[in-house]
Order: structure tokens, then C-alpha cells, then sequence
């Protein structure tokens, strides 16, 4: 197997301050947490220790929601809206101004190619605080009912693809609907949320606004179970997602669910090929296909499958594997060992399964987790890896012959959350479209995201969305509700 070591570009460290360990972020302050295991968070590249990160206790997170409790009664729920506005335009601005620390900080902590945290990630997040801020003193006229009024404290918990952007699409929407958060990062992604606490206290955001506790499940578990928690929302795996379900049924506490998916990206015989081999590309391959709405099941059109693959096959040799720190790379360091190991069983089981399994053969690095761009044909549905999130750079290909059996095939999982149709025919995309039980539906594109498009799944990919006026609907409370 080909490897090569590199040297990680030592600017990086230039351009962040790291500290050697962390506190968790409560009431406005960096505090010690009080009996947890402190853990390491780590380069996936290098699989050097970035930091040492706090584990919040129980304790930890009541102290979190006292704070943020605090906050919500004397300060958040009573300023006006245009107020809170003023702050999220200066987070988003803090954000812009600080787009090269967060995105060095999240590429050396996520494993992702700067070229992607610096363009996408950053950039999303700061409009994400825009969009929002936008809205605080519009509630009124967002079709919401009468009088919206926020909902109190929110408990966000996220995963660690999208770190700083999935933080954004929780907290921005949060504050300016007038709820004071407790939020959660991944274990393994923890560093950009706390330099976000930092922007809170650069920004003069009032005390216990915004509180962050890391840890792992346990600390997730802990917001969940809180009695003084008003909301939940939660980003990451069905099975986490359905634990959280159960745990709160029964109780008051609202929560909207962002899970996994299986998303089936479709082309059509009459599409510009490359184009869509280009949106297969950026569909499964970015951000290392750690993506819940990933393309990772290609549906062909038969009389047009070989060519296809031929083509991706071509075009995957193209793509640059390694430092995510280099501008050139294209695909980065997967996440975690845990992660790697996740990939590596479900490919193992696609070859067993009897499906055809061809890779880009590319050099990888020695030290860190890495997965070469893999295409699977000769798929079948009942495969698991037709059937399970991969969530890696993991492609199985499946033919049709009509738009009925891609419709049919596309909706064939229990999830829901994603899907690209790639023709020349406008009537065939909105029939499609109507068809696919997908929360989102992409057309001649794939993995396009804006503040302005509601987000979010059907079926086992959850409940609620996230982004536009609908994502508002999450964070308020009206009329008979009040
Ligand atoms: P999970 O294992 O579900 O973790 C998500 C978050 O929940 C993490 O912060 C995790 O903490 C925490 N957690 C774990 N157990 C918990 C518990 N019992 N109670 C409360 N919180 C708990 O998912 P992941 O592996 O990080 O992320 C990948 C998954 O997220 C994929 O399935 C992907 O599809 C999904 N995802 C969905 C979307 C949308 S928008 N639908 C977006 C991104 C990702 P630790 O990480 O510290 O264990």
C-alpha cells in the first residue's frame, strides 16, 4: 500500500493561538469543570494532541443551565429584538474577521481540507449569524402565529463534521428568537466551539447567553436529561437520536432531530455527464463524505452506466488525498480511528456481499486516518452498503431504467434527507422532486447550502428543519402554546 510522510505546514499553529488545556465556557467565563475526566483532542492527520479539553460533569451542565436560565430571565427575553440583532450582526462580523483562525483551528481539529473550512464552513457560518440577525426583530412577520415568544433554554448537542458550522445553524436561530443556549460539541471536534465562546465574550454577549460544556455522550446525556432544559436540538446519528426521543417523551421539553441519511443522487441519461460526474464528485467526496446529506448512492440510468463510472474512475485519480493544511487538497484526514474503523467494516462487507470494490489507488500518509476515494458497482439494494451511512468517501453505484424505478429505488431506506437529479428535462425534476422523499432535492447540483433553505429530513432522518423562516418555527412558541 502506497504511503508518504509529510510535514504539517508549521505556519498553521502560527496563525491560531492553541492553549495546552481548556475549561468549559458557563455564565460569560472560562471555569474549571468540577470532577469529569479531562480528554485530548486530537489532529486526525498527524494524530498529534492539539489540547487537553474539560469533561462536563452533570454538575457542570446544571451550572450551565442555571446561567443560561439567568440569562434568558433578566436580560435576553426582555431586550428587544432589534437588540439581540445588533449582537449576531457583531458575531457575524467577528466571524468574518476571524475567518482564518477559525478555519485553520477547524481544519487541524476536524481533519478537513482548508481549502473547504476556509470557503464553505467559515463563510456559512458567518451568514448563518447574518440571516438571523436579520430576523430578531422581524419574528412578527414571519408567518410564525401571533406574538412568537422564545421557548427559554435551549440544550443543542452536535456532531463533529461541520463543528463551527453545525454550531451556527444552532445558536444563530436560538438567539435571535430570544432563547439563551447550553451547547455541546463533539468529543473530537471541540476547539473551534470554544474559540466561538471567546467571539461571544469579544462580541459583549451578556453573561450565560451562550454556554458551552465538552465531553462526550455522557455530557449530551446529561442536557437531555436536564429538567430546566425548554428545547433540545440535536444533530448526528439515528441511533443517538432515537435515545434522545425515548429520554424525553413524556417530558415538556420540545426537540427537533437531525439524523442520518442515505442520499441517492440521480442521473439521467439525457444529463451533461460531466457536469454530473462533477456533482457525484462533490457529492460523496466533500468534506471527506463525512456529510449526512451525501450522494452516496449513484443511481445511473443503465444505458449510461458504464460511461459514467469510467468517467468518475478518471476523474477520482485527479483527486488530491492528504494534507489538509495544503490549498490543494482535496480530500482531507477522516475524522477518528473510530470513524476509520466504521469505513473500513462497512467497505469489508460490500466486498463480501459480492459487490465490486475499486479505489483510486492514491499514496497515503503514514501517521493519521485515511480512506482512498472507493467506488462500489455491481451494488445491489439489499447490500448494506447500499443500505447503512458510510459516511466516509464511499460510493455504491445502482442502475435504473425508468424515472419510476429511480424513484423507487432513491426511496428504498429508511432515511430521508437528501437526494441530486441530474437531466435536461425541467418537467422531470419537479416530477422527481414531488416524488423523492427527501427533505432536500437538489437539481443539476448536489450539497448546496444556504441560510435561506430550510434543511432537514423525513422518515429516520428526523424531524424539524434547520435554516429559513421554517428553521424559526423550531426556537418559538405561540398563541395557545404560551
Ligand atoms: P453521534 O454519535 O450521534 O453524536 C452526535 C452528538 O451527540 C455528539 O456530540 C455526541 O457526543 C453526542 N452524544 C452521543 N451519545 C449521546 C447521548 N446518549 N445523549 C446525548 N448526546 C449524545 O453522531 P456522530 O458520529 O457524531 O455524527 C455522525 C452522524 O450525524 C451521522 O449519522 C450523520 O448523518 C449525522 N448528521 C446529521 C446531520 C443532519 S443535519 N441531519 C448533520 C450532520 C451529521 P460525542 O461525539 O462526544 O460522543
Amino acid at each position: 500500500m502506497p504511503t508518504f510522510e509529510y510535514a504539517p505546514a508549521p505556519e498553521s499553529r502560527a496563525v491560531v493561538d492553541i492553549a495546552s488545556s481548556y475549561g468549559l465556557f458557563i455564565g460569560g467565563e472560562f471555569v474549571e469543570a468540577t470532577g469529569g475526566t479531562p480528554f485530548k483532542t486530537v489532529n486526525p492527520a498527524t494524530e498529534e494532541v492539539l489540547a487537553e479539553v474539560s469533561e462536563a460533569s452533570a454538575d457542570d451542565v446544571d451550572a450551565a443551565v442555571r446561567a443560561a436560565r439567568t440569562a434568558y430571565t433578566r436580560v435576553w427575553s426582555r431586550m428587544s429584538g432589534a437588540d439581540r440583532g445588533k449582537y449576531l450582526y457583531r458575531i457575524a462580523r467577528i466571524i468574518q474577521e476571524r475567518a482564518r483562525e477559525l478555519a485553520v483551528l477547524e481544519t487541524l481539529d476536524n481533519g478537513k481540507p482548508i481549502k473547504e473550512s476556509r470557503d464553505v464552513d467559515v463563510p456559512l457560518a458567518a451568514a448563518h449569524f447574518f440571516y438571523h440577525a436579520g430576523w430578531a426583530d422581524k419574528l412578527g412577520y414571519a408567518s410564525l402565529g401571533a406574538d412568537p415568544r422564545p421557548l427559554g433554554v435551549v440544550g443543542q448537542v452536535i456532531p463533529w463534521n461541520f463543528p463551527l458550522l453545525m454550531l451556527a445553524w444552532k445558536v444563530a436561530p436560538a438567539l435571535a428568537c430570544g432563547n439563551t443556549v447550553v451547547l455541546k460539541p463533539a468529543e473530537t471536534t471541540p476547539l473551534t466551539a470554544l474559540l466561538f465562546a471567546e467571539i461571544c465574550r469579544q462580541a459583549e454577549l451578556p453573561p450565560g447567553v451562550v454556554n458551552i460544556v465538552t465531553g462526550a455522550g455522557a455530557t449530551g446525556q446529561a442536557i437531555v436529561d436536564h429538567p430546566g432544559i425548554d428545547k433540545l436540538a440535536f444533530t448526528g446519528s439515528t441511533n443517538v437520536g432515537k435515545m434522545i426521543a425515548r429520554s424525553i417523551a413524556g417530558t415538556r421539553k420540545k426537540a427537533t432531530l437531525e439524523l442520518g441519511g442515505k442520499g441517492a443522487n440521480i442521473v439521467f441519461d439525457d444529463a451533461p455527464l460531466d457536469q454530473a460526474v462533477e456533482g457525484i464528485v462533490t457529492g460523496i467526496f466533500f468534506n471527506q463524505g463525512h456529510v449526512c446529506c451525501a450522494g452516496s448512492r449513484l443511481l445511473v440510468q443503465e444505458n449510461v452506466a458504464d460511461e459514467v463510472v469510467r468517467r468518475l474512475k478518471r476523474r477520482l485519480g485527479t483527486l488530491r488525498v492528504g494534507d489538509p493544511m495544503d490549498k490543494n487538497t482535496d480530500v482531507g484526514a477522516i475524522n477518528s480511528k473510530a470513524q476509520l474503523d466504521r469505513i473500513a467494516a462497512l467497505t469489508e462487507a460490500g466486498e463480501a456481499e459480492g459487490a465490486q470494490r475499486w479505489d483510486s489507488g492514491c499514496e497515503l500518509p503514514t501517521a493519521g486516518y485515511w480512506f482512498r476515494p472507493t467506488v462500489f458497482t455491481d451494488v445491489a439494494q439489499s447490500h448494506r452498503i447500499a443500505q447503512e451511512e458510510i459516511f466516509g468517501p464511499v460510493v455504491s453505484v445502482l442502475t435504473f431504467r425508468t424515472p419510476g424505478e429511480a424513484v423507487a429505488k432513491a426511496n428504498n431506506t429508511p432515511y430521508g434527507l437528501s437526494a441530486g437529479v441530474w437531466t435536461e428535462k425541467g418537467s422531470r425534476i419537479l416530477w422527481m422532486a414531488d416524488q423523492l422523499r427527501a427533505g432536500v432535492v437538489w437539481a443539476n447540483t448536489f450539497n448546496k447550502f444556504d441560510p435561506t433553505s430550510p434543511f432537514g429530513g423525513y422518515k429516520e432522518s428526523g424531524y424539524g428543519r434547520e435554516g429559513g423562516r421554517h428553521g424559526l418555527e423550531a426556537y418559538v412558541k405561540t398563541g395557545s402554546e404560551q
